[in-house]
């Protein structure tokens, strides 16, 4: 027994060796292609030259290598990998500009963000921050956000209570002990957990890349959960963790707030994925200088450059499969008709549903393997997003380079049940009247560039979750024309998320206010084809963890030469939607990308360290 046990270890690390440190396939991170920052170009109409390059068949290069269905961070930075290492890739987004997530769009006169407002990680010298420099040739620039980077404000409009969260690796924990005294060893032992479990992820991503038998092997003997504390908290609830923790119910709130970041209340969400998030923030929160459309202009000269192209409204709706149902290629709407363009190789951003439920055959549909990822997996909540364009500086209205999660009460497993809540299952018109749950940034105080760009201006953003069904029964009117009973649904939603900024904000006034709409989940639908409305993609509960359904779901498809990356693929956020990247590219150039981050940025920190003279 102990001999068998002795020799399966043995082949193991064997297995793991060759797979951890046997990289086959070319590196796309061999060279350093940073270059000294180029002049900063802020012009919109010289950017839409290069984020709005519409889709005619003439623009399709020749001899493809890859097709890209969508221009998210996960399709985007894929062709960048693989437009490093010489390939030829051709992204194809629905949407009129590149970037999915992280296009920005522009209303009277104010440009406004979709969905970056923070992201960590982004210290100089660490893997994602090197990986990033390469992946924009060193031509995206970060901006920190300031230490306090959140502020949690908790309770009713006549006692609401606020905790500042900074950053910092002592520093998270030396300020929140000011704020809760008495509570020294519930923070520390919160730390100590999320530490140990969020430093886990390295498992999740070598499952996903791991030959099948071998990863399967690893959860079927439930060795998974003996190897990796991530996947033995993933099965607890954050509610059943945090509450062994300490009875001060704002406590509880403090360690729980940032479920807002990935979208399911502590009752339901994994530790796993909490644990993620906060270490995620612990060094730090940035924000791209010049604004979120900087990210897919920076990459898309990569993918260009290599012979490949990125061309918007070119909604793909179905992709093409020869006899032996091997991916070939892709047909593109072009107005009525369709245009086919043929490639080896066919990769998806544009999320699991989208792909297995709207893009291939109805036939392949059913195969039993399609339908086991299906069946493992939800949609995510639908989110609701309110843009305002504001008269007044930044000083002037009282923002700062910072965000505010605000939260009707403390006990977040009752917003959306009892009490307060039952806000996502009440019917649209009384959850229009209390929304007990925001998110509220200003993008325009984040990033340094906005002053020059837009003086005298500043722009607000508000998110928070819906329900699609509120707001279903208008999908298919025209998406600037949706009738008036939705613009006064929406209208509803707006009054009362303006009611809770301008108590929490005093210094915005309505007469400030020169622009301000709301974007539901049918618009997410329309501009990122989001299925249900979703802000995360697929759902991210406990069952997400599941580690069956790590390596089920994965960037190889049962269909060949048909792959997935983005969000879907790994987690959601912009760093998910690029681990998304990273996995698939390791699956399709055959070696392990994620370790090559870390040999890179080891090998940066060496070159740094010499161009700074010894
Ligand atoms: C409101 C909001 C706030 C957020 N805030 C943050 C934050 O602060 N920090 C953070 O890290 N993350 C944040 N996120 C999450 C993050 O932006 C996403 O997780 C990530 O960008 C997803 O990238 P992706 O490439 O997987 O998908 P997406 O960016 O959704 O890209 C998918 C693309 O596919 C296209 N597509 C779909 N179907 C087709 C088709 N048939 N043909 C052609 N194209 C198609 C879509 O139009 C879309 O452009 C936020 C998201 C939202 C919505
Ligand atoms: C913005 O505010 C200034 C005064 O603070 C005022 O003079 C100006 O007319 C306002 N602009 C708009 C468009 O409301
Ligand atoms: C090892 C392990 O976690 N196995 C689980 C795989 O998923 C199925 C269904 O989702 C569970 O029943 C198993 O326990």
């Amino acid at each position: 027994m102990t001999i068998a046990v002795g020799i399966i270890c043995a082949a193991l690390v064997i297995f793991l060796l060759h797979y951890v440190f046997g990289g086959r396939g070319p590196d796309p991170f061999e060279k350093d292609t940073r270059e000294p920052l180029k002049k900063r170009v802020y012009d919109k109409k010289e950017k839409n030259k290069v984020l709005k390059q519409g889709f005619v068949a003439n623009r399709v290069p020749e001899n493809l290598d890859a097709v890209v269905i969508g221009s998210g961070v996960g399709g985007l930075g894929l062709a960048v990998l693989l437009a490093k290492v010489g390939k030829r890739v051709l992204v194809l987004e629905q949407h009129s500009r590149a970037g999915g997530c992280c296009h920005t769009f522009t209303e009277k006169g104010f440009e406004f963000d979709v969905g970056i407002h923070y992201i960590g990680e982004l210290l100089d010298h660490k893997p994602f921050r090197c990986m990033l420099d390469q992946m924009t040739n060193g031509q995206l620039e970060w901006e920190p956000l300031e230490n306090p980077f959140d502020h949690v404000v908790l309770g009713p409009p006549e006692n609401r209570r606020q905790y500042p969260i900074y950053s910092g690796r002592t520093r998270f924990t030396d300020e929140l002990k000011k704020c809760f005294p008495g509570e020294e060893k519930a923070i520390d032992e919160f730390m100590k957990l999320t530490k140990k479990t969020g430093n886990g992820v390295w498992f999740l991503a070598l499952l996903k890349i791991l030959p099948l038998p071998l990863a399967k092997f690893l959860v079927h003997t439930g060795l998974v959960r003996h190897l990796s504390f991530f996947f033995k908290m993933a099965p607890r609830s954050l509610t059943d963790v945090v509450n062994e923790l300490t009875e001060n119910k704002d406590l509880r709130a403090v360690f729980s707030y940032i479920f807002g970041t990935y979208g399911k209340i502590p009752k339901d969400a994994s530790f796993a994925m909490h644990s993620l998030l906060i270490t995620h923030y612990l060094n730090g929160a940035w924000y791209p200088k010049g604004g979120a459309s900087e990210i897919a202009y920076h990459m898309i000269p990569i993918i260009e450059k290599a012979g490949g192209a990125v061309l918007v409204r070119a909604p793909v709706n179905r992709i093409l499969f020869n006899d032996a149902k091997e991916a070939c290629g892709v047909s593109v709407m072009k107005g009525q008709e369709e245009v086919h363009i043929h490639a080896p190789m066919i990769i998806s951003d544009a999320g699991i549903f989208n792909t297995y439920q709207k893009l291939i055959p109805k036939d392949l549909q059913t195969m039993p393997a399609i339908q086991k990822q299906l069946s493992m997996l939800k949609h995510g909540e639908g989110g609701l997003s309110v843009f305002m364009g504001l008269n007044g500086t930044k000083e002037e209205l009282g923002l700062k380079s910072d965000n505010y999660w605000i939260f009707a009460e403390n006990n977040f497993d009752e917003l959306y049940d009892v009490k307060v809540g039952n806000y996502m299952k009440k019917d649209r018109e009384e959850a229009a009247k209390n929304v007990p749950l925001l998110f509220v940034a200003s993008p325009s105080a984040k990033d340094p560039t906005w002053e020059a760009r837009s003086p005298g201006k500043s722009t607000l953003s508000l998110v928070t979750f819906a329900k699609y069904e509120w707001f279903e029964e208008w999908k298919d009117g025209k998406v600037t024309n949706r009738g008036r009973d939705y613009m006064e649904l929406k209208q509803a939603f707006i009054d009362t998320i303006l009611e809770v900024v301008m108590d929490v904000f005093p210094k915005i006034t309505r007469d400030k206010i020169e622009y301000i709409d709301a974007g539901t989940p049918i618009t997410n639908t329309h501009y990122i084809g989001a299925p249900k409305g979703e802000i995360y993609g697929a759902d991210h509960g406990i069952s997400r963890f599941d580690p069956e359904l790590n390596i089920t779901v994965r960037a190889e498809t049962p269909l060949k030469n048909l792959y997935l990356t983005g969000q879907d693929v790994f987690l959601c956020g912009f760093a998910g939607a690029l681990a998304g990247a990273l996995t698939c590219g390791s699956a399709i150039l055959n070696r392990n990308l994620h370790l090559d981050t870390i040999a890179l940025a080891k090998r940066t920190k060496f070159i740094n360290y010499k161009l700074k003279g010894e």
